[in-house]
């Protein structure tokens, strides 16, 4: 007997992902339900030979659902995620609402798949940037130690949805098509869309990825932050990051630098990440091999390269790490923990609930 999935948010950029890493998964699938808002509703996508019609999502929709993916941005998986507990599901959910509840496993499956033993009915998928960044980290955090993390991210525009993709392919069109000054292009959704201010993102570089908050740093960069600390369990890792967001479809990029507890000789820094699931090196510049957006995206790995010791700070390493943001980012994360809950025998209900019915 297989598991009725259902994907919460199936029509959006990384819905669509889901339902291929679906289709490509070990997991004993019996029936997918498709489920969006009203916008979506009706249309009909496939799942291998199969034709779904995509549905209304409600409190009502979960019933007889064994597992349940959620992509359709935080206020849709606040207010549909605990129905789906209740209906006797796991929810693995890919926005940021539910991270840091305390009884939330937060998973990268090659590094904390424990974390799920003891759910109560909703796992969490980090954010992409974090994501990637914990790959390339978790091996030599094991070794050496971490001590502190400054990173700056080069994030493609997907992550910030269809939208947000065909908001910045209409504005490379208008300066190479129509001849329009970059600065002149139509912006309505970038650099958040739930900011007051919209700016090109054609032939620029926007140094803010969803709101600011208080500090002065943006969600973006403090989900990094928290995130980190989160997944690897400890809370005295320094992290500061700056995320930016530019002209690229999918995959992101980062310029990691870390300082390890112990000294961390670099040959030997390869090796384990060459060891590492999910991680390949990519760093010969005899040859200018390095990872790069164009190759990673369609990839469920983690490109890791460019690693080198800092020039000054005897335990510090620099590194370009690169991963497609809707895969490893979103989507395969999602599926992957999905797979990981089925091979743990933890895909179950949940019979006290934690989390408020609104
Ligand atoms: O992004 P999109 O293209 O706009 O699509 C989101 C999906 O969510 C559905 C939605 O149906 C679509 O299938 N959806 C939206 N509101 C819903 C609701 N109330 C809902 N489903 C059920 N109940 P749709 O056909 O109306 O829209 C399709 C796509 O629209 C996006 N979207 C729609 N409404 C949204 C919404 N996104 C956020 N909030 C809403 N209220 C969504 O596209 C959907 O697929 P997306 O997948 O491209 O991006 C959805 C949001 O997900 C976040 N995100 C992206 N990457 C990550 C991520 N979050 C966490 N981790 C990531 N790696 C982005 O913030 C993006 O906004
Ligand atoms: O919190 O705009 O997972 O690129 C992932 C991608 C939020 C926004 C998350 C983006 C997000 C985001």
């Amino acid at each position: 007997m297989g598991y009725t999935v259902a994907i919460v948010g199936a029509t959006g950029a990384v819905g669509t992902q889901m339902i291929k890493m679906l289709e490509e998964s070990t997991l004993p699938i019996d029936q997918v339900r498709y489920l969006s808002s009203s916008r979506s509703a009706g249309k009909v996508l496939a799942f291998k030979e199969q034709e779904v019609t995509v549905e209304l999502t409600t409190e009502d929709s979960f019933e007889g659902v064994d597992i349940a993916l959620f992509s359709a941005g935080g206020s849709t998986s606040a207010k549909f995620a605990p129905y789906a507990v209740k209906a006797g599901a796991v929810v693995v959910d890919n926005t940021s609402h539910f991270r840091q509840h305390p009884d939330v496993p937060l998973v990268v499956p090659e590094v904390n798949a424990h974390a799920l033993e003891n759910h109560n009915g909703i796992v969490s998928c980090p954010n992409c940037s974090t994501i990637q960044m914990m790959v390339a980290l978790e091996p030599i955090r094991q070794k050496w130690g971490l001590s502190r993390i400054i990173v700056s991210t080069y994030q493609a525009v997907s992550g910030a949805g269809q939208s947000a993709i065909n908001e910045t392919q209409d504005q490379l069109k208008q300066v190479l098509n129509e001849g329009i000054n970059p600065k002149d292009v139509t912006a309505n959704i970038l650099p958040s869309g739930g900011d007051k201010k919209h700016y090109p993102i054609a032939f620029n570089a926007l140094p803010q990825i969803d709101v600011f908050t208080d500090n002065d740093y943006t969600y973006e960069e403090m989900k990094m932050t928290k995130e980190t600390k989160k997944i690897m369990e400890d809370d005295n890792i320094a992290v500061s990051a700056t995320c930016v967001r530019i002209p690229v479809l999918s995959a992101h990029s980062e310029s990691v630098y870390i300082e390890t507890k112990e000294v961390a000789p670099i040959a030997a820094v390869k090796e384990a990440i060459v060891a590492f699931p999910g991680a390949v090196l990519e760093d010969d510049p005899s040859q200018q091999i390095y990872p790069q957006a164009v190759n990673a995206v369609g990839s469920r790995d983690t490109f890791v390269g460019r690693i080198r010791k800092d020039l000054d700070q005897e335990n510090g390493i620099h590194m370009w790490v690169v991963s497609d943001n809707l895969l490893k980012g979103a989507a395969w994360n999602s599926v992957q923990i999905a797979e990981t809950l089925h091979e743990k025998g933890l895909v179950r209900p949940t019979t006290a609930l934690k989390f408020e019915l609104n």
